[in-house]
C-alpha cells in the first residue's frame, strides 16, 4: 500500500484545460503545455509569461514610419510648444481614432497572434495611451482599472517609440507579482475612508517590499515592446532628465466572450460591478459585445453607475421554477 491509497479520489481525474481562466495563468500550466503543439518559440514564450508576468520582444517589425508618424500625429494633440519644446498633457487617451499609426500600433499582426497564442482567444484592443514624457505614475496592477468575468482576460503592451535610458524615466516592473492576489480597494482597508485610490497605490508598494519583490527597470531599443499580464505590477520610475522626451505607446487589450468592468469605481464583494459596456474594438471599429463564454447576460442597472449581472439562462430558470411552484403549488423546486 501507498500512503496516497489513503487520500480519497487521488485517482480521479479532472479537466484541466475547462478552467475558467487564461491557460497561460493556470495552475496546471506545465500540464497543459505539454499537451500543446507549439514551436520552440511559442514554448519559450508562454513559459517566460506564465512564470515572471510579462515577456519582451525586443525583434518586432515596426516601420519607422509609424514609430516616427505617431509622434508627428501626437504632438499638436498634447499642445507642444516648438519654442519652450514643452507639452501642454502628458498623455493623450484614444489617438487612435486620429491617428492611422496609433491605430496600426495598436493592431500589429505579431502582437496580436502572441496575445491569442497566450491567452486562447482574441484579442481586442480598446483603449490606447501615447505618452511624450515619463509618466512618474505610482506601482499599481492594471486589474484595478480594468478587469474582466472570467478574470485576467486583459494585458497590456508597452512600445517604446524611442531609446528608452535610466535618464527618460523608464517603466518598472516587479518580476512575478502577477502571481499575488487581485486587490481590490474594499480588500485594503476596513474603513471606507481607506477605499482611495492613493491609499491603494500605498498600500501596493509596501506589498512589493514586504515580499521582497524587486523592481526591474525597462530600458529599451526603439520599436520593442513589453506585454504584461493583468496583475503584473508596473509603474513610471521618475525622469531624471526633464530635457529629453520618453515617447512610448500603451495599448490595452480584452479578450473576447467575457464582461469587462473597472474594479475602481465597483464594490465587487457587494455584487455591484462597474460595466464597460460601451468599448469598440479598435481593430474593426465595431462595438464588443459583452458575454460570459458565450452565455448572454443581463445587466441590472443600480446605483453609480454600477450593475448586478445575471445570466439569461439564469433568470430563465427562475421563471420557469416559479411557475412550476405556483402550477404545483409546492414549496420548492
Ligand atoms: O508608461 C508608463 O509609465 C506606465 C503606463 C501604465 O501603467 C499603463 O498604461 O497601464
Ligand atoms: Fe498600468
Amino acid at each position: 500500500m501507498q500512503e496516497t491509497d489513503l487520500i480519497p479520489l487521488w485517482d480521479k481525474d479532472f479537466n484541466k484545460e475547462s478552467m475558467n481562466i487564461p491557460w497561460v495563468e493556470s495552475p496546471f500550466f506545465n500540464d497543459i503545455l505539454i499537451e500543446k503543439k507549439l514551436t520552440k518559440t511559442e514554448v519559450s514564450i508562454a513559459k517566460e509569461y506564465n512564470e515572471n508576468g510579462y515577456i519582451i520582444l525586443e525583434n518586432l517589425n515596426i516601420s519607422d514610419e509609424i514609430l516616427t508618424g505617431i509622434k508627428t500625429d501626437c504632438s499638436p494633440l498634447l499642445g507642444f510648444n516648438p519654442t519652450t519644446k514643452k507639452f501642454r498633457d502628458t498623455r493623450i487617451q484614444d489617438a487612435f481614432k486620429i491617428s492611422k499609426n496609433v491605430k496600426a500600433l495598436a493592431c500589429l499582426e505579431q502582437i496580436l497572434n502572441i496575445l491569442e497564442l497566450l491567452y486562447g482567444r482574441k484579442p481586442i484592443p480598446f483603449q490606447t495611451l501615447n505618452f511624450p514624457m515619463a509618466t512618474e505614475q505610482g506601482a499599481h496592477s492594471d486589474c484595478i482599472h480594468f478587469s474582466s468575468l472570467p478574470k485576467n482576460y486583459m494585458c497590456g503592451v508597452w512600445i517604446a517609440l524611442e531609446d528608452i535610458t535610466l535618464e527618460n524615466g523608464p517603466v518598472f516592473y516587479f518580476p512575478k507579482s502577477h502571481k499575488l492576489a487581485e486587490y481590490s480597494l474594499t480588500d485594503i482597508s476596513n474603513i471606507q475612508d481607506g477605499w482611495n485610490y492613493q491609499n491603494y497605490e500605498n498600500f501596493i508598494i509596501n506589498l512589493m517590499k514586504s515580499k521582497n519583490l524587486t523592481p526591474k527597470f525597462l530600458t529599451l531599443k526603439k520599436g520593442s515592446a513589453l506585454i504584461w499580464s493583468a496583475n503584473l505590477v508596473h509603474g513610471g520610475s521618475l525622469q531624471k532628465n526633464k530635457q529629453l522626451t520618453r515617447w512610448s505607446q500603451v495599448t490595452h487589450y480584452f479578450f473576447e466572450d467575457c464582461i469587462y468592468y473597472t474594479p475602481l469605481n465597483s464594490l465587487v464583494p457587494f455584487g455591484q460591478y462597474f460595466v464597460r459596456n460601451n468599448l469598440s474594438n479598435i481593430i474593426n471599429g465595431e462595438k464588443i459585445k459583452l458575454n460570459y463564454n458565450k452565455y448572454d447576460i443581463k445587466l441590472n442597472k443600480g446605483f453609480s453607475g454600477m450593475s448586478t449581472i445575471f445570466l439569461k439562462n439564469q433568470i430563465q430558470n427562475i421563471i420557469k421554477r416559479t411557475w412550476l411552484r405556483v402550477k404545483y403549488k409546492i414549496n420548492s423546486i
